[in-house]
């Protein structure tokens, strides 16, 4: 396999698009020597056809506002492959939302549910939409627009979108309330869903709970635990709250979060009716983490700056891509971190994650690190499946040993000579193989 070729084709290709030519690089890497050993995938063509979407359909999504002002916002699907079960991934409304962003986070995801060991495709989409400052209506009216032109594209056994950044509980049941309306079906078409209309309980909780369990994990082949230790996490979604919920539950302490506007200093820890607030500051649409400073005075806001300056044994990244760069692995680094799982889908910068590797730091890639989320996503979809519903205990157990699979399947296939476990490289072969030999089995399609 010729790397640089290929590479070179894609950014003729798809010129600019940044982060899709950064993750599709990141994946070739690790697999490079895998695809030279099998000979028979680069004779099917494997890499050619994994790294380009089997669809995109983009769409315009014209609304009304409050004051009555027409909007108008682009909308996404990017369905990347099916091989192993239908199209599965997330919506993300942020402003920054481009075709280059959701073919990343549409790439990932192939390998990610792959090491889920279900039987879910890739996807992702979404829209520049900002839900910033908008109102529930204003967020209704949005969300069924969106569906109007998604709804041709979905189906249970098709394609099953869920949340991301911007979208959650609130906006999956608007997107749902449409979509029954237009297919006349009550069907599991998204996941994410309410708990009295199909959800699975614990999936609010799956992406940061299983970040944990992963981190836990890493953490154990050096002999420690989350006991004592102090983390610092970053964002204030879903994700970051579920990590805050389970650091603390596992006996650490959580003493940063953060937004676009800077980050939190907490040293007595953010634990109980702190971690709550969260879902409130999420709630209010306003996008900045401030303010819980305001609520709880003993925290330090520290504007325009991320929280890869504190000390702490743990760091988990929970907010978005690329926030965490090089000289803030270095500042890690010198305070002695031990461990980085990304909650978050590619929040190091390739040189971060390259000074990780090189300094033998336990590093988790967020394909398999996040891959709780999507993986209960799985088990919704199960649930509907049978019409049944899991207790909490039982989805828990289900997601934990799920968890400790994909960190299994990490160290088999990144353990090098030395011992040094390389999850970036064990993540990407084991996620890679399935899918890889799922096209083999189906044909040139
Ligand atoms: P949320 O919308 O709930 O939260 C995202 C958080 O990140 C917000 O606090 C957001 O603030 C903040 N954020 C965005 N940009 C920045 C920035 N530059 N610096 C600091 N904070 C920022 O999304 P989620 O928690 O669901 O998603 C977080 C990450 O986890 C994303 O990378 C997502 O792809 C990933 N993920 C999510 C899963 C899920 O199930 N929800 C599953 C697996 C991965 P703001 O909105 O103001 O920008
Ligand atoms: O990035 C992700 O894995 C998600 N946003 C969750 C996707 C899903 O289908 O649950």
């Amino acid at each position: 396999m010729d790397l640089e070729k290929i590479m070179n084709g894609l950014e003729q290709k798809h010129p600019g698009e940044k982060e899709y030519l950064q993750a599709v690089r990141e994946v070739l890497e690790s697999i490079e020597d895998i695809v030279n050993e099998n000979p028979q995938f680069e004779a099917a063509g494997i890499i050619d056809r994994i790294v380009e979407p089997d669809r995109v359909f983009t769409f315009k999504v014209p609304w009304v506002d409050d004051n009555g002002n027409v909007q108008v916002n682009l909308g996404y699907r990017v369905q990347f492959n099916n091989a192993i079960g239908p199209y599965k991934g997330g919506l993300r409304f942020h402003p920054s939302v481009n075709l280059s962003i959701l073919k990343f986070l549409g790439f990932e995801q192939i390998f990610k549910n792959s090491l889920t060991t279900l039987p879910m495709g890739g996807g992702k989409g979404g829209s520049d939409f900002d839900p910033k400052g908008k109102s529930d209506n204003e967020i209704m009216r949005f969300c069924q627009a969106f569906m109007m032109e998604l709804w041709h594209a979905i189906g249970p056994d098709t394609d099953v979108p869920a949340g991301d950044i911007g979208v959650g509980g609130r906006e999956i049941g608007f997107l749902y309330g449409m979509y029954k309306k237009l297919a006349r079906e009550h069907t599991g078409v998204l996941t994410g869903k309410g708990l009295n209309w199909g959800g699975s309980l614990i999936r609010p909780e799956a992406t940061g709970f299983g970040t944990v369990y992963f981190a836990k994990e890493m953490l154990a082949t050096k002999g420690e635990t989350f006991e004592g230790k102090t983390v610092a996490v970053s964002g204030f979604g879903n994700v970051a709250w579920g990590a805050a919920l389970k650091v603390t539950e596992l006996g650490g302490k959580v003493v940063t979060l953060s937004g676009p506007d800077g980050y939190i200093y907490d040293a007595e820890g953010i634990t109980g009716e702190k971690i709550e607030y969260l879902l409130e500051l999420r709630a209010s649409n306003q996008d900045i983490v401030k303010p819980y400073s305001y609520e709880f005075p003993e925290a330090q806001f520290h504007q325009g700056k991320t929280p890869w300056e504190v000390k702490v044994d743990v760091a988990l990244p929970c907010a978005t891509q690329n926030e965490l760069n090089k000289e803030d692995a270095q500042a890690l680094i010198n305070n002695g971190v031990i461990c980085i799982a990304e909650g978050a889908n590619m929040p190091c910068t390739p040189e971060a994650v390259e000074l990780f590797l090189e300094n033998k730091v336990l590093f988790g890639p967020g394909k398999a690190v996040n891959a709780g989320g999507v993986a209960t996503s799985g088990l919704e979809m199960s649930q509907n499946s049978m019409k049944l519903s899991w207790s909490r205990e039982e989805v828990d157990e289900k997601l934990h040993t799920i968890m400790c699979n994909i960190h299994e399947a990490c160290k088999n296939n990144g353990t090098e000579e030395d011992g040094y476990i390389n999850y970036v490289k064990g993540a990407n072969i084991a996620g890679f193989l399935k899918v890889a030999n799922a096209m083999m089995d189906e044909g040139i399609v």
